[in-house]
């Protein structure tokens, strides 16, 4: 039996009656908090049977949550991933929703509906913090004044963020549009094209770089780190990797603390295990496995400490917890960090093939937990969902409208696992490619392209279909021997994309 202490639709009309603010009845209203992490892989948590790894915090989320199998991100990549969880829209919807640089301007429309304005409008305080990857500004930004449109035009009254990824610059923090820490004396400029000639730079100043590239990642050397783009200025503003985790934890603990007394959404992009991997000091060694393994230790802390702070702030069961990750695993994206070397039996995908960048399911289905002490019946959940979901899912609980308009879907029995009437389909992105799921079935279209890590990536010369039920790893191709299945799909898969889309005939 599941319990709530109040049931949804009694607690959506209450909120729907007091969103003009009756303050007496905030204590009722649950937080909300999305925890995302970056390349976090399905089988880089041991709540789903991984012996390779501890994560204990993150497994206390699973264990006494509802514990997703079957969750998926939108996309195989961060910002057309973080895109659809914030609009509720396919990220092949819009072109520019691709891996951003730092300079790139804001992606979302600032007029457009978002979650966290849908959270605002039901009366709550919204805050971002950690990785944003959703550009800022309009194109032309000036990194030393107040960077507008934002994360503000998107919905969050708070917000302190990196730009982009931690491999690309500007390496510093922005609280609220404003570049912590910057000195009028020591301005700040980004170039994604030109070296700034007084700078370093990983090819001309190979004795300054202490993490060497593999691929990319040798424009400007910032900590010893060789980033994407180039930076000058800003000296005493960069941020130290090692201590992101420990920055950004202290302002999640501020923000909960200045909005405890008010109901409030927050979105938590923790930067792990993303590359560069830059462990604290305190988890160099904690595993075996090297940097990747190491961060993944960190983060399971940074989860801890978030958990801590509610509870010392009596704030836990009047919280809804999501955790989850924008996109599938990678061993080496780009740094000599050992992480293939040091793997051991660690399976990162949790037996899923492929990765980051796949069309192949360890490039979307993501480890997905939704946790709230006390309202939740801990159980494990098979239902088809995606990030994207959450939007309306959300409406529906805070008594907000749920919009047919959106490519969301509300499932907010399913997210509270009450149900598990999932999703009958969902269409998946990677590298601007498209595949498909519906049912057990994954559909993966012909790639006309040279040939490219087929694999890996899912680079398929004719159509691939795939027996989930039978073959959780994809390993073999069952097209020919399910034609009118492979018709079927392809016909589900054409009506699912239907003008933004042409290579499924
Ligand atoms: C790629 C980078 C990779 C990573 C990725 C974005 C190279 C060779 N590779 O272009 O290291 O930064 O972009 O990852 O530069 S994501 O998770 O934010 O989408
Ligand atoms: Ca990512």
């Amino acid at each position: 039996m599941k319990k709530y202490a109040i049931s949804v639709p009694v607690l959506a009309a209450m909120m729907a009656s007091c969103a003009g603010g009756d303050k007496g009845d905030d204590a009722k209203r649950p937080n909300v908090i999305v925890i995302l992490c970056d390349d976090l892989g399905y089988g880089d948590v041991s709540a789903y049977g991984s012996k390779t790894i501890s994560t204990p915090n993150v497994d206390s989320l699973a264990h006494g949550g509802v514990c997703f199998n079957n969750a998926y991100a939108t996309s195989a990549t961060s910002t057309p991933s973080r895109y659809a969880l914030m609009t509720g829209m396919y990220p092949w919807k819009n072109e520019r929703a691709k891996i951003l640089n730092g300079d790139a301007p804001l992606l979302i429309d600032p007029d457009g509906y978002t979650l966290p304005k849908m959270m605002k409008n039901a009366g709550y305080v919204t805050g971002a913090i950690g990785k944003w990857h959703l550009g800022m500004g309009n194109g032309d930004v000036n990194w030393n004044e107040t960077i507008i449109p934002g994360a503000k035009e998107v919905g969050f009254d708070y917000s302190c963020v990196i730009a982009a990824t931690v491999d690309r610059v500007p390496t510093v923090y922005i609280e609220n549009g404003n570049v912590v820490g910057r000195e009028a004396d020591d301005p700040i400029y980004v170039d994604y094209n030109n070296k700034f000639d007084d700078e370093p730079n990983a090819l001309d100043n190979p004795e300054l770089v202490r993490m060497q590239w593999s691929c990319g990642h040798n424009q400007a050397v910032i900590n010893g780190i060789p980033r994407i783009g180039y930076m000058k200025g800003g000296k005493n503003a960069r941020w130290i990797d090692e201590d992101m985790a420990d920055y950004f934890v202290g302002k999640v603990k501020t923000f909960l603390n200045d909005n405890k007394d008010k109901p409030f959404f927050l979105y938590y992009g923790l930067h792990q295990p993303h590359v560069p991997r830059t462990p604290h000091q305190r988890f160099v060694g904690a595993t075996t496995m090297g940097p990747r393994g190491d961060v993944i230790a960190e983060l399971d802390w940074c989860v801890g400490e978030l958990m801590a702070e509610l509870r010392k702030l009596d704030l836990l069961d009047n919280t809804i917890i999501v955790f989850t990750s924008d996109n599938g695993p990678v061993l080496d994206d780009g740094y000599v960090d050992y992480a293939v070397e040091r793997l051991g039996n660690h399976q990162v995908t949790g037996g899923l093939r492929g990765g980051k960048y796949s069309l192949y399911d360890g490039g979307t289905h993501i480890p997905f937990f939704v946790y709230w002490k006390g309202h939740i019946e801990p159980t494990t959940s098979n239902a088809l969902v995606c990030q994207m979901d959450l939007l309306n899912s959300f409406a529906a609980l805070v008594g907000q409208p749920v919009r047919q308009d959106l490519d969301s879907k509300e499932m907010l029995d399913v997210f509270l696992g009450k149900s598990e009437n999932g999703r009958d389909e969902l269409v998946l992105e990677a590298a601007g490619r498209l595949c498909f799921r519906k049912g057990n079935w994954a559909l993966i279209p012909p790639y006309n392209g040279p040939e490219f890590r087929e694999t890996e990536l899912g680079n398929l010369k004719d159509f691939g279909l795939f027996d989930l039920s039978a073959d959780r790893g994809q390993t073999t191709n069952v097209a020919d021997q399910n034609p009118e299945k492979l018709e079927e799909m392809k016909l589900s898969m054409h009506e699912a994309v239907q003008n933004y889309y042409n290579a499924v005939k």
